[in-house]
């Protein structure tokens, strides 16, 4: 079986066998307009020999806010993770897969919904959240980015990145293999954890942060933030351009 032979993988030799195990999974592979054109293992989406063909899938961030308190929970990836280890990130981020459920019918709407659907199964699966926290008409649909970021020399990302917000106090029960620590955090927070990282000094002089996370930081993030603090998010939400960075 697929399992066996990625076991004896060369790819795949050395790392985490639950991890090598989700590599098995069924990701949607796109064209440049975010069309579904076919289907590839989260493992050849991954490579940057594919990559470096053009080779582009389907992803989700979400971003999870304290409904009163409005902090962002943050995840440290798990040390066991093949791309981007130990970096730290938004609350969480994976693939619809290729599934009726979550590949939606090519229509932005539907296409949204699959993702928001990704997002409650991973939700759960990484942070223990349980889906009552999360209810599929508790996210909003912000927009799409178009990113690729190379992860180490043999693995990397190249997406087009549903951005989901919700707000929720849920209970945790963190999935070791998947997250190594959590923080929620305050927008003057987390712009003092990236100024820790960039000189070098202060508590969080070692963190380092996905790629994705960075460009986002430093795009909109702050300017969402403060939308949805104000309760005026559904004045940005559901932007059908897809942005390429
Ligand atoms: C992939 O996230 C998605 C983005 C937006 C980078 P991931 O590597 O955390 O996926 P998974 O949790 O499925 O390994
Ligand atoms: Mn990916």
């Amino acid at each position: 079986n697929s399992t066996t032979t990625d076991a004896q993988d060369a790819d795949l030799s050395g790392y985490d066998a639950e991890q090598i195990r989700l590599m098995d999974e069924v990701c949607i592979v796109l064209d440049y307009n975010d069309n579904a054109i076919g289907t590839a293992s989260k493992k050849d989406c991954h490579l940057m020999t594919n990559i470096n063909k053009g080779l582009l899938h389907r992803a989700f961030s979400t971003f999870l806010f304290h409904p009163e308190s409005k902090k962002l929970l943050l995840q440290q990836r798990a040390t066991e993770k093949i791309t981007f280890p130990d970096m730290w990130t938004n609350t969480c981020c994976s693939h619809p897969l290729a599934h009726p459920s979550e590949t939606g019918l090519g229509d932005l709407i539907s296409n949204v919904e699959g993702a928001k659907r990704a997002a409650i199964r991973k939700l759960d699966h990484e942070l223990g959240i349980p889906s009552k926290y999360v209810p599929i008409g508790g996210f909003e649909y912000l927009t799409r980015i178009h990113y690729l970021a190379p992860s180490d020399g043999k693995w990397g990302e190249h997406e087009i990145d549903y951005i989901l917000f919700a707000e929720a106090d849920p209970e945790l029960n963190v999935n070791k293999n998947e997250v190594k620590d959590v923080r929620w955090v305050s927008r003057d927070e987390l712009k003092q954890m990236f100024k820790d990282a960039e000189t070098g000094t202060g508590k969080d002089k070692n963190l380092k942060y996905t790629p994705w996370f960075k460009l986002i930081c430093e795009s909109m993030l702050y300017q969402w933030w403060e939308s949805l603090e104000k309760g005026e998010l559904s004045k940005i939400t559901g932007e059908e351009t897809i942005r390429r960075m």
